[in-house]
C-alpha cells in the first residue's frame, strides 16, 4: 500500500484536477493508493476543497495546519500520518502538475530494489519543459553545488517528486528536520544516504505550473546554500 502526500498552499485551481489525474492512473494500472493533502490554511479555500474531496472518497484524507510554514514541516506531518496508517511506500508530489501522475507506476517499480527513488530531471532521459538557460543553470548548478560539497552521487538533489520506503522515514529523526524548501529535499536525501539506504534516480520530465502561483521564494532558495555546509558537518 502506498500513500501520496500533497502539500498545498493556494492550489484551488489545481487540487481537484490533480487528485482526479492521480486516481485515473491508479485505476488504469490497478493500483491501490491513498492520498493525504496537507494544507496550510490556504486563504483561497483549498482546505475546504480538500475536505469536500475527502467527504466523497475514503482513500483521501486532509491535514489542516494553522498557517503557512513551508513544505518541509508540511511533509513531516504528512509522513507521520502515512506511517501511522501503515503505508509501505510514501510519495512526495507537488499539486501543480509539475509532477506527472503517469510516473507513479515507474516509482513503484523502481522502489522494489531501492529504499528511496528520486524523480530526476538531470539523468539521461529526464528534462525540464520551457525553462530558459538562466533558470536551468540555477537549478542544475544548485544540485551540482550540493552534490560536490556533500560528496554524494545524486544528479537531482532539489527535486520534490520522490518515493520513500517506510523504513527510511522510520529511521530518520523527523523531529530534527527543520529546512523548508529545496533545503528540505537535499536534507532528506542526504540523511537517507548517510544511513546507508539505497537511492535510485529515475528520469522524469518536469513541466511548468500552468495554473496558480509558485510559492518558492528567494529566501527558501537561499536557505539551501548554508544548509548544505551544515549537513556536511553534522552527525545525524
Ligand atoms: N502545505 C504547504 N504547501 C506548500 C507550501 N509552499 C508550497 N506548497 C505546495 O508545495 C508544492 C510546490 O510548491 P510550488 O510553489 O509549486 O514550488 P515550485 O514548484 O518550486 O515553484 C505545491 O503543491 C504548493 O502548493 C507551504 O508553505 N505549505
Ligand atoms: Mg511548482
Amino acid at each position: 500500500m502506498f500513500t501520496i502526500i500533497l502539500p498545498t498552499y493556494n492550489e484551488r485551481e489545481n487540487l481537484a484536477r490533480f487528485v482526479a489525474a492521480l486516481k485515473d492512473v491508479f485505476k488504469s494500472k490497478g493500483l491501490v493508493g491513498r492520498i493525504i493533502v496537507v494544507d496550510d490554511n490556504s486563504p483561497d479555500g483549498t482546505g475546504r476543497i480538500a475536505d469536500g474531496l475527502a467527504g466523497q472518497d475514503g482513500s483521501l484524507s486532509v491535514i489542516h495546519r494553522p498557517r503557512k510554514q513551508g513544505i518541509g514541516p508540511a511533509y513531516v506531518d504528512g509522513f507521520r500520518a502515512a506511517l501511522q496508517s501503515g503505508a509501505s511506500y510514501i510519495f512526495e508530489m507537488d499539486c501543480d502538475f509539475s509532477h506527472n501522475p503517469a510516473y507513479v507506476p515507474d516509482f513503484l517499480e523502481a522502489i522494489k530494489d531501492a529504499d528511496l527513488v528520486l524523480g530526476s530531471r538531470y539523468v539521461s532521459g529526464g528534462r525540464v519543459e520551457n525553462w530558459g538557460l538562466g533558470r536551468r543553470m540555477i537549478s542544475q548548478g544548485g544540485s551540482l553545488y550540493a552534490r560536490m560539497i556533500l560528496g554524494i552521487p545524486v544528479n537531482d538533489l532539489t527535486g520534490g517528486f520522490k518515493c520513500f520506503r517506510r523504513e527510511v522515514l522510520e529511521a530518520l529523526d523527523l523531529n530534527s528536520v527543520s529546512s523548508q524548501g529545496y533545503g528540505f529535499q537535499i536534507e532528506m536525501t542526504y540523511r537517507a544516504i548517510r544511513q546507508g539506504f539505497r537511492i535510485k534516480e529515475i528520469p522524469i520530465t518536469f513541466a511548468d505550473r500552468q495554473l496558480g502561483q509558485s510559492k518558492m521564494s528567494k529566501r527558501i532558495f537561499l536557505e539551501a546554500a548554508p544548509l548544505v555546509w551544515k549537513l556536511r558537518f553534522s552527525r545525524s
